[in-house]
């Protein structure tokens, strides 16, 4: 069985120092406890924080705690109190943990935290390569660790790479504001499956790619420097049966009536979070003293839980809640309370997990509402524990978790009266109905448990793995390459098919800056004096602009897609009667939307019309294409023209002519034993599909295509391009002198 090596900040063991002894615990918290069932399972490999500061321990320590660990599948990743306070208290909380939880003032963007960050994630990579073998799959958790697929990508390209974000990926207007936006992209993006907990935050991730690193994107798969990368949603979900089942243990039942003796007869409503500002308790107890204004009768009927667990408190945002949250319900208590009852019963504590199942049993509502959360398991583990009893969970729409569980009280958690409100409601609800709600959610929640998630990550990232092989496999290999040579070699006659942006020239943010370079021109010049050769360049460009370029070279050319051609020493003509009309009529059309497109522009061809969008906003211009296709398609049926969709260009023509045709043609007139067409655009696909059975296909970049091989860029075809330029240079020399 593979292995799988899980990285994420902190390990499932906690190692500390008391008393001069070394003692490691259980370490708390969702993702320790999500990934027992992938971790329990062996062969796997976890790499990560062991909660210790570097400085507290010494060599010899350490080696005492890298064999303690490694007997328990962990590897220790050490960090210095320096790290802590700038890569996870500075860079990961204090500046994306809130920008992405849509608290930008709160976000600090310090070059010395970033710093840090950077440090840290090439810590991880340098402690990764020591421990990885073949074969290993890596699987990389959180913020904290944005940078580390790329690193890791940038040491072994061929190895298995997935990410999951546990908290939200904030919108593009959010995002943006980072400065190391750019950067944090890149690193994510080294993996071949990222991970979200619902399709919003894929959205938001895939918008800034486009936006920001301006990658292709189709669906849910980003084309990014010659690979494709997965995006796909992963709802964490939760151990069901542990909390179910655990409400039947005494020491749960023995909580449970303690906790019933001290809050009296009242209905118990439970609050219990990390305290964060992130998780709305100001506004869920402003939501409570609401309440009991304007439902008096409530008093001394019921009572509100607060579990606060300490986080974070040398965070100085997290010190000053815990301040502000203090008052409030100083202030509640003393406004409401009388002898014998306190509407606020508050915990500033850890808690073990017979007492938080307890709560969740006893509780006849838990308020589950933050102002934003990546998922939120707390209102899944309610719904899980109410074991044969009814229950209610008022959840906000701004936690990952409302997605799937709408059968809870769903409110904005900015909304106080809606908050109180939906409080009332669930006093009121009848048991049958908090019952058959909790059926609903609790067999969503059998269904797919933490395990589901974590198997189905891995089955999906396994497939992702096997995607990036094959594409792999496609690529020209060097004995692929050296066949063709081979080949071309023993070729009487070959003819070499170049299409023209992307394929020789690299692709430029304006086609005007795309013009043959001294580099292309010697290898075109050199290919053409070789007398085996047949060189056409076979283009969408104008014919204006493959005349300048072109026109007095020996290439055969062909422009605008095969409206126009010229064989060598001879001129340009169209290969049928051409109608073009028809530009007239469109031509408005395509102004109108060019116009209302900023960024978009209109090209003018002799027998084609192009709309460009590079440059547009890319959501804006999906659009205008959609709308643009479906305006055309009556036009261009009765027309006899057609709609072409290029590299963020389409272009209206006349139907029937498309670079297949010309070669088609090109291929009949001379007596050629060997055909090799290199192209990147889908109007390369018309081409490579019109090719005999024995020609060398070879597409520029990633992604489905007709062609037989991949090459990377527009350098590699170069490369290949010249070793074909000296290949025939000895027969020529004898055919010379002779
Ligand atoms: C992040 C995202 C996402 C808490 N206090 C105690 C305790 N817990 C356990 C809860 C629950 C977990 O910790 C908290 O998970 P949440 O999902 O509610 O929130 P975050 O810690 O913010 O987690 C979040 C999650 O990652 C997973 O992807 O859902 O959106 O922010 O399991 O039960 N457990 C015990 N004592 C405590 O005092 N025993």
């Amino acid at each position: 069985m593979e292995r799988i090596i899980l990285v994420s900040n902190r390990l499932p063991v906690t190692v500390e120092k008391r008393k001069g002894d070394l003692q490691y615990h259980h370490s708390a918290g969702g993702l320790a406890t999500g990934l027992d069932s992938v971790y329990n399972k062996g062969n796997t490999l976890w790499i990560g924080w062991p909660g210790i500061n570097h400085e507290n321990v010494s060599s010899e320590e350490k080696m005492q705690i890298q064999e303690k660990l490694a007997q328990r599948n962990c590897a220790p990743v050490f960090l210095s109190r320096e790290n802590i306070d700038k890569y996870y208290n500075g860079f990961s909380n204090k500046t994306i943990w809130p920008l992405f939880h849509y608290f930008p003032q709160y976000a600090n963007f310090d070059a010395d935290y970033w710093n840090s960050y950077v440090n840290v994630n090439h810590k991880f990579a340098a402690i990764i390569m020591q421990n990885i073998k073949a074969g290993d799959t890596v699987w990389i958790h959180d913020y904290q660790l944005m940078l580390l697929p790329a690193l890791l990508r940038e040491k072994i390209a061929d190895i298995t790479i997935g990410f999951f974000l546990h908290i939200p990926f904030p919108s593009f207007e959010i995002f943006r504001l980072l400065p190391w936006r750019k950067q944090i992209l890149e690193g994510l993006l080294g993996a071949d499956l990222i991970g979200f907990h619902t399709f919003e935050y894929i959205r938001h991730f895939l918008n800034s790619s486009r936006r920001i690193l301006g990658c292709e994107v189709s669906f849910t798969q980003i084309t990014y420097q010659n690979r494709l990368i997965m995006a796909d949603v992963f709802p964490m979900g939760i151990d069901y049966e542990r909390f179910h089942n655990a409400t039947s243990h005494p020491d749960v039942r023995k909580e449970e009536i303690s906790i019933r003796e001290k809050t009296g007869n009242t209905s118990l409503i439970l609050s219990i979070d990390r305290l964060d500002y992130t998780k709305g308790v100001v506004q869920r107890l402003e939501a409570y003293d609401l309440l009991l204004t304007k439902y008096p009768q409530l008093k001394e009927k019921v009572t509100l839980i607060l579990v606060e667990v300490p986080s974070r408190a040398s965070v100085d945002s997290y010190r000053k809640l815990k301040r502000q949250i203090d008052e409030l319900i100083g202030r509640i208590n003393g406004k409401y309370g009388v002898i014998g009852w306190a509407p606020v019963l508050n915990m500033y504590r850890s808690i073990p997990f017979s007492t938080l199942v307890a709560l969740y049993y006893a509780c006849d509502i838990a308020l589950v509402t933050p102002l934003r959360d990546g998922m939120n398991l707390v209102a899944k583990e309610f719904v899980a524990s109410k074991n044969n009893r009814p229950g209610v969970l008022i959840l906000s729409e701004m936690a990952g978790a409302a997605r799937e569980m709408g059968e809870a009280l769903i409110v904005n958690p900015n909304n106080l009266d809606e908050m109180a409100e939906a409080i009332q409601t669930a006093l009121q609800m009848s048991p049958e109905e908090q019952m058959s709600r909790l059926k609903v959610m609790q067999n969503r929640l059998i269904r797919y448990d933490v395990k589901r998630w974590a198997s189905d990550f891995l089955m999906k990232l396994k497939q992702a793995g096997n995607q990036r092989i094959q594409i792999q496999a496609e690529k020209l290999s060097l004995s692929q390459r050296n066949e063709l040579i081979a080949k071309v070699a023993k070729s009487r006659r070959t003819l070499l098919l170049l299409d023209y942006d992307g394929t020789i020239v690299p692709i430029m943010d304006h086609p005007d800056k795309a013009i043959p370079d001294s580099e292309i021109t010697s290898i075109l010049q050199r290919l053409q004096d070789v007398k085996n050769y047949t060189v056409a360049i076979v283009s969408g460009r104008d014919k204006d602009f493959m005349e300048k370029y072109f026109g007095d070279t020996n290439l055969t050319l062909c422009a605008e897609h095969g409206v126009w051609i010229k064989q060598p020493q001879e001129n340009w003509h169209t290969v049928n009667f051409i109608q073009n009309t028809w530009k007239n009529n469109l031509k408005p059309i395509l102004e109108l939307y060019a116009d209302r497109t900023p960024g978009a522009v209109l090209e003018e061809k002799n027998y084609s019309l192009a709309f460009h969008f590079r440059n547009a906003d890319p959501e804006l211009a999906s659009i205008r294409v959609r709308e643009l296709t479906e305006s055309l398609i009556h036009q261009v049926s009765n027309l006899n023209l057609c709609v072409m969709e290029g590299k963020k260009v389409i272009e209206i023509k006349n139907a029937g002519i498309n670079k297949g045709n010309f070669a088609m043609k090109q291929i009949e007139k001379g007596d050629y034993d060997l055909v090799i067409a290199i192209g990147d655009d889908v109007t390369d696909e018309d081409l490579f599909a019109s090719l005999p059975e024995n020609a060398f296909s070879i597409k520029v970049g990633i992604g489905s295509s007709k062609a037989k091989y991949f090459l990377d860029s527009v350098y590699q075809v170069r490369e290949l391009l010249k070793q074909l330029s000296v290949l025939h240079t000895s027969d020529q020399l004898v055919e010379r002198t002779g």
